[in-house]
């Protein structure tokens, strides 16, 4: 069976998820595409580049990711550092000739994803960005049923991220509060994810009219590098750093097909955890996924008898999208560790048959283009066209 050697830059909560998936995807998807070989990891301090190597089970170790991404038996570069370096080592990397997946977002801004795009389109690699949601069981069902008509034409998409791990305004000043590494705050990091799954699930987005807001103004400055994501809280005593990205947004869309609908995200909505949901009404039923309960998708269909009207529960399983490589019964549990297993699963099958997985790097960009747009109109008030 062929073998794909893999460097992967950065071995904090990502580098956690994306090495898991490695050494699991051929368990749940057999015969594998191509088996990933954990050949190096790269992190900042060669301390830390050890123990990601001991910890996620890799060959080899290093501080030096531009040595890596050139070297000749590196098949797989996989970005997992925060977001300000995700341009410079994905174009280095398609340069090298390497099939690349980037952890979302995939740039800062819409002008950065467009750099990426043309250095991959170029150098002609297989490209992926790591908006793994959609490869939620139940959500690719919900995208299975609105492909099949059984919604009918989709006339409303609504959509929230909600997190409260930054609630506490003494949650650290960690790289996802700096918009010179993170490039915005919710909207990015979060808001992103909901806008590739109306993407994903409704089309392209035309056009926003959107609210921003930054709740807290500054936090308590932190030591080193990995965002512990409120995990321990932050030293009230310690010097404060300014916040210079969003902490909530909310948008009105408009879709180039028609339908309408709005996006939520926010860090500072206590008692949230993981809070993505998405409803959508369609002329001929509904839909409604709530992440924190993942294994569940909820559905109404129009036409059932008028005394078995509402919305039913669908537990996915090994009848739906990626079932039969997951668990054999239905509500065993889907797990976030699931969705990053299919991301590789599909990200080596798009290398092995040289097709452009989805979302490649096409989608990252224009992904941008709608993060832009929410940020500049949460400046004017204005509705705003998506750039192209
Ligand atoms: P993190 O802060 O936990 O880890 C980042 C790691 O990258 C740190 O260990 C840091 O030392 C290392 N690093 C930074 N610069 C480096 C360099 N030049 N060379 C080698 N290593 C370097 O951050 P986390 O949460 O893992 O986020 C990383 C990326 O993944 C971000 O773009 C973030 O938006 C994305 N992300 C995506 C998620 C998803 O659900 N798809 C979930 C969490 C993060
Ligand atoms: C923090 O908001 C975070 O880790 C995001 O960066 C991820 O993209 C999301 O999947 C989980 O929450």
């Amino acid at each position: 069976m062929k073998k794909l050697n893999v460097a992967m830059i950065g071995g904090g909560f990502m580098g956690k998820a994306h090495a898991m998936a490695y050494a699991a995807m051929p368990m749940f998807f057999w015969p594998a595409p191509a088996v990933p070989v954990r050949k190096v990891v790269v992190e900042v301090s060669a301390e830390g580049a050890a123990q990601a190597r001991d910890r996620y089970g890799f060959e080899e170790a290093s501080t030096d990711w531009r040595a890596v991404v050139a070297r000749r038996d590196i098949d797989v570069v996989d970005i997992c550092t925060p977001n300000d370096s995700h341009a410079e080592i994905a174009i280095a990397a398609a340069a090298a000739g390497k099939h690349i997946i980037s952890e979302k977002p995939l740039a800062r801004t819409g002008a950065e994803a467009k750099t990426m795009l043309e250095a991959v389109t170029a150098a002609k690699v297989v490209h992926m960005v790591a908006f793994n949601y959609r490869r939620t069981p139940a959500v690719a069902l919900a995208r299975k049923y609105i492909d099949e008509g059984r919604i009918g034409t989709i006339l409303n998409f609504r959509g929230t991220y909600l997190q409260d791990w930054s609630a506490d305004p003494n949650s650290p000043l960690s790289w996802r509060f700096q918009k010179a590494v993170a490039g915005s705050g919710a909207v990015g990091d979060i808001g992103t994810h909901v806008i590739d799954l109306a993407r994903y699930l409704v089309g392209e987005v035309a056009s926003v009219n959107a609210l921003t807001r930054t709740w807290v103004a500054s936090r308590p400055k932190q030591s080193g590098g990995v965002d512990k994501l409120g995990v321990g809280g932050g030293d009230k005593n310690a010097e404060r750093g300014a916040v210079d990205v969003d902490d909530e947004m909310m948008t009105m869309i408009k879709f180039e097909g028609g339908a309408i609908g709005s996006i939520e995200a926010t860090r500072n909505a206590f008692g949230r955890n993981n809070f993505i949901t998405l409803e959508i009404h369609g002329t001929k039923g509904s839909i409604f996924f709530n992440y924190e309960r993942r294994d569940e998708l909820q559905v109404m269909f129009a036409d059932d008898p008028g005394d078995a009207r509402g919305f039913r529960t669908v537990y996915s399983g090994p009848a739906h999208p990626y079932g039969p490589a997951l668990w054999p019964i239905p509500a065993l549990g889907i797990g976030y560790g699931e969705t990053k297993i299919i991301e590789c699963h599909d990200f080596f099958q798009a290398i092995v048959d040289g097709t452009q997985p989805s979302p490649n790097f096409e989608d990252g960009y224009k992904i941008a283009l709608i993060a832009d747009a929410i940020l500049k109109s949460g400046e004017t008030g204005l509705w705003t066209d998506i750039g192209r």
